[in-house]
């Protein structure tokens, strides 16, 4: 019994990869949602006074939809469900996920999630008080539903808990015979250890939103100071999570980027163990950063020159995995596919990202810059615009076993090029702006006019971007009716996902189930760039 026929065999599937379908389709509706608030934002920005819209309401709506459906409805769902599901069981060699009916939920958990998220753009009330949701504004009439963003929250959060578990539970009890801790491919490293932290800080967020609406609605006063509570309650627990999550998306995206990366090179993962405690590391360094969104706050000096050192502390385990992944480079016999492409642009936008980090971690020196488009430009190269890279690159990686057809690659190749040099001429001009002072979340900017060619030229970057994700598209949809055949791995890759599955995995994943011989790894190339004799290398 091949790929579901029925709409009801769809719907009610247990498959994890049907699963990991649906959240992939989740996610991308997402990012045509979000790229759209985008664009409609580098519209109206792109010269001075109004444009589009005479009504800051509606821009702070888009701003809104934008950080919160791309956060919470494009990365963390393509990268914790699409990849989560789809790639890692079947690397470990299991025939699906540990709860397939609980999978089953958590995948329609988070579609009703964001089919709440699309209500908030047409209830008449719709909730404008940005992703961060921060009292005491969240708390007024002016912001709109905050009820509809505490539920769509919790909602997704449970999701993710569910989804967490789940995960968590496949990797430690279902890989096959003969695949220990120390055999597992970075993608099911990083995206195990995300998925811990969802299971730790997730609660916190989900606890922080849902006391926002019992103040709002109940006359609480957890942020009311009037009432004996305080807002920085909120900044400290909304944070608590929020930053953490950062990793949630980071780690899955470099985890997929190492296994693109030791496929198309060839190469056994440089520092494998190294790296693998560099990820894990990322649970405790990540816990106690939290502080650096709010320097600006008026919080104690000895807490800010506390996260400031943590902050900084971030940059040694960051920096191990960054060497592991250019290392796994050298001396590899590199294939430039689409894959690669992506990934290589995916690795300029993050070192971009996480040098321009490191000024931001000093609160002196964030004093000047908080709240300004040198933060916003920054996570977008250091998560945002990287991340997405990332996962368009593991999409076109995985597109043969998803399709069983291949896509052009002249296409999938000018794709990459648009979309990084296009998010290069938005975000690089909007930095310098910023360092002059642009503050973020501005409508406009008529006491900035000197600011006015950077903001037009930012704007035109978003066309390249557009065209170039129009490429992506059509690009897939091409591939998937018109494209060549694919074989069952035509990366000639060593992971498991690739060696031992049918050119699409059917239902229970392998013919036979896979039990691996002594010394296996993902990663078993040799000097040739054949399989096996990885010893060489090391
Ligand atoms: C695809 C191209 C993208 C473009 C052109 C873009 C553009 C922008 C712009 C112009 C702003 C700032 C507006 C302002 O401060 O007034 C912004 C904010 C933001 N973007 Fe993006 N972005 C893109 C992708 C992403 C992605 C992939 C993410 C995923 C994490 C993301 C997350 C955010 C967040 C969280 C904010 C802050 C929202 C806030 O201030 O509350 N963006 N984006
Ligand atoms: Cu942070």
């Amino acid at each position: 019994m091949g790929q579901p026929k029925t709409w009801k065999e769809w719907v009610f599937t247990l498959d994890h990869k049907i699963i990991g379908i649906f959240y992939l389709a989740a996610s991308l509706v997402s990012f045509l949602v979000a790229g759209t608030s985008a664009a409609l934002m580098r519209i109206e920005l792109g010269s001075l006074g109004p444009t589009l819209t005479e009504d800051a309401g509606v821009y702070n709506l888009w701003l809104t939809m934008h950080g919160a459906v791309m956060i919470l409805g494009f990365q963390i769902p393509a990268l914790l469900g699409f990849f989560a599901n789809w790639v890692v069981p079947i690397m470990i060699g299991a025939k699906d996920m540990a709860f397939p009916r609980v999978n089953a939920l958590s995948v329609w958990l988070l579609w009703s999630g964001i089919l709440l998220a699309l209500c908030n753009l047409i209830v008449p009330d719709s909730f404008n008080g940005m992703w961060t949701g921060y009292p005491p504004y969240s708390e007024t009439d002016f912001a709109g539903n905050t009820a509809l963003y505490s539920l769509i929250i919790i909602v997704l959060g449970i999701s993710s808990v569910f989804g967490a578990v789940n995960l968590a539970c496949t990797v430690m009890f279902m890989r096959a015979r003969g695949i220990g801790w120390y055999q597992l491919n970075m993608t099911v490293w990083c995206v195990f250890t995300a998925n811990i932290m969802q299971l730790i800080f997730v609660p916190v967020l989900a606890a922080s939103v849902l006391l926002l609406s019992l103040d709002k609605y109940l006359g609480f006063g957890f942020y009311d100071p009037g009432q004996g509570g305080d807002v920085l309650l909120y900044q400290n627990l909304f944070w608590f999570y929020s930053h953490p999550a950062v990793y949630v998306v980071l780690l899955p995206f470099l985890g997929i980027s190492f296994d693109i990366i030791a496929t198309f090179a060839r190469n056994h993962i440089f520092n494998y163990k190294v790296a693998v405690w560099a990820t894990l590391a990322f649970i405790p360094v990540s816990s106690d950063v939290w502080v650096h969104h709010a320097f600006v706050a008026g919080l104690p000096n000895w807490l800010r020159t506390m996260q400031t050192f943590t902050t900084l502390m971030i940059s040694l385990p960051f920096g191990l995995l960054m060497l592991s992944m250019v290392m796994t480079l050298y001396k590899g016999s590199i294939e430039y596919r689409t894959p690669m492409h992506w990934i290589v642009g995916m690795f300029f936008m993050l070192i971009i990202g996480a040098t321009t980090g490191i000024p931001n971690a000093l609160s002196a020196i964030d004093y000047g810059i908080s709240d300004s488009y040198v933060i916003m430009s920054h996570f977008h190269y250091v998560m945002a615009i990287s991340g997405a890279m990332a996962i368009f690159g593991g999409i076109y990686y995985y597109f043969p076993k998803l399709t069983g057809r291949m896509y052009s690659e002249a296409m999938g190749k000018i794709s990459a090029w648009l979309f990084f040099i296009g998010m290069n001429v938005v975000m690089g001009p909007l930095y310098f702006i910023g360092i002059e002072g642009m503050p973020r979340r501005y409508y406009d900017y008529q006491m900035f006019p000197q600011f006015e060619s950077m903001h037009a030229l930012a704007t035109v970057g978003v066309a390249i971007t557009t065209i170039g994700v129009l490429i992506m598209l059509y690009s897939w949809l091409h591939g998937m009716f018109r494209g060549e055949k694919a074989t069952a791995n035509p990366w000639q890759s060593q992971s498991l996902e690739f060696t031992h599955t049918d050119v699409i995995p059917g239902p229970g994943n392998f013919p036979t189930p896979p039990v691996m011989p002594e010394g296996w790894s993902p990663y078993s190339y040799d000097k040739t760039g054949a399989k096996g004799g990885s010893e060489a290398r090391r």
